[in-house]
């Protein structure tokens, strides 16, 4: 029988797919617009990221945005991720003289973090700021609403101004001021999550799609579940199949679903397996941190230094990329028109 530890030598020790995901829908790009519009007007942009993808989740579009505006990364969801994390963002942030903080948006303490800052940059001028003016940008479903709540609750003690959502896309358009201190007096504007209009890398677009970036009928679902299986598979300590209730661990998706679909019961009629039903079983289990605190980005030094040295964020989209990237968008844009008119 397999045992977690003898079928690390069965495992694939490299996932290929080639095709990447672009989800760019008309939203964003309105957004992209209001945010450049926007601006001027704003002290501190407060720019959101995934904890469980802290290199993935980066996105080089925003930071052409943001540019030199002063700047406050957020690490969020850092109750799914192993603690481990912090160092080494950390580390990397120094290095590029990059302030950080790490925040679970549920938690009143961590969200003071963000605050703290805030009032400090506030405090430090008070001509300067007579009310303090923040932005808070980052992809899709990262937490920037929910944050924006929690920041108005830490410090006004008022309910929820920002709707919330565990799909991608909730909030489609820019917010007006929404007040989150009284004195100093600060003010907060949501913006859409958005993602590039072309993720080069299709293993990044898979891991953003994973932590719920990404509509999950825009990308393969089966694709999803098979990168996480072998993800799983190469965490030594996680237990997944005890999680899920299964046998042994096993490094083919198809047998993963057929086991896990008779132990849920996704079966359909005449007993064969409901495969849709058993992945998003498979991929909910995996958001709701079940198997474990995870990171799918490697963060030591070298990874690290790689994904920067190789990352679009060093060198500007070619005229020809940037052809690509915003065919690709339009591409998509049509194909969610013709969705949503029940064409296709
Ligand atoms: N576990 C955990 N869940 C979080 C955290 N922050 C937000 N969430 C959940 O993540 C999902 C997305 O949160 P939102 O605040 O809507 O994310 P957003 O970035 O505003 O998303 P868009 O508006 O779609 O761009 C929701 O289900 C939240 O409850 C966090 O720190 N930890
Ligand atoms: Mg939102």
């Amino acid at each position: 029988m397999a045992t977690t530890k003898n079928i690390l030598n069965l495992t694939r020790t490299s996932f290929v797919h080639e095709k990447t995901i672009n989800w760019f829908p008309g939203h964003m790009a309105k957004g992209i617009k209001q945010m450049q519009d926007q601006l001027r007007s704003v002290d501190l942009v407060v720019e959101t990221r995934d904890a469980r993808i802290p290199l993935s989740s980066i996105n080089p579009q925003l930071e052409q945005i943001v540019g030199n505006k002063s700047r406050l990364v957020v690490y969020n969801k850092v109750d799914l991720a192993p603690p481990e994390i912090e160092q080494a963002v950390r580390r990397e942030m120094t290095k590029r003289n990059q302030r950080v903080v790490f925040t679970d948006a549920n938690a009143a303490n961590s969200i003071k973090r963000i605050m703290n800052v805030a009032v400090d940059i506030a405090k430090s001028d008070m001509v300067k700021y007579p009310e303090l003016s923040v932005m808070v940008v980052g992809m899709p479903n990262v937490g920037k609403s929910s944050i924006i709540n929690a920041l108005r609750r830490v410090g006004v003690g008022r309910g929820k101004a920002a709707s919330t959502g565990a799909k991608p896309g909730v909030t489609r358009a820019m917010s007006s001021k929404i007040k989150v201190l009284e004195s100093p007096p600060i003010y907060l504007v949501d913006t859409p999550g958005v993602m590039m209009p072309h993720i080069p890398d299709p293993i990044t677009a898979i891991k953003v799609a994973l932590t719920g970036g990404i509509k999950d009928n825009i990308a393969d679902e089966s694709i999803l579940a098979d990168y996480l299986l072998f993800r799983l598979n190469r965490f030594p300590l996680v237990e997944y199949h005890k999680v899920l209730g299964i046998k042994e661990p096993t490094d083919d998706i198809g047998e993963l679903i057929e086991h896990l679909s008779k132990k849920i019961g996704a079966l359909r009629q005449g007993g064969e397996v409901d495969v849709d039903k058993t992945l998003h079983y498979f991929l909910r289990s995996y958001r709701s941190g079940v198997f474990g605190r995870l990171c799918l980005d490697d963060l030591d030094e070298e990874s690290v230094d790689a994904f920067f040295k190789n990352s679009v964020l060093n060198r500007p989209l070619s005229k020809n990329q940037d052809k690509k990237a915003k065919r690709a968008a339009q591409r998509q844009r049509s194909l969610e028109k013709a969705k949503s008119k029940n064409l296709i």
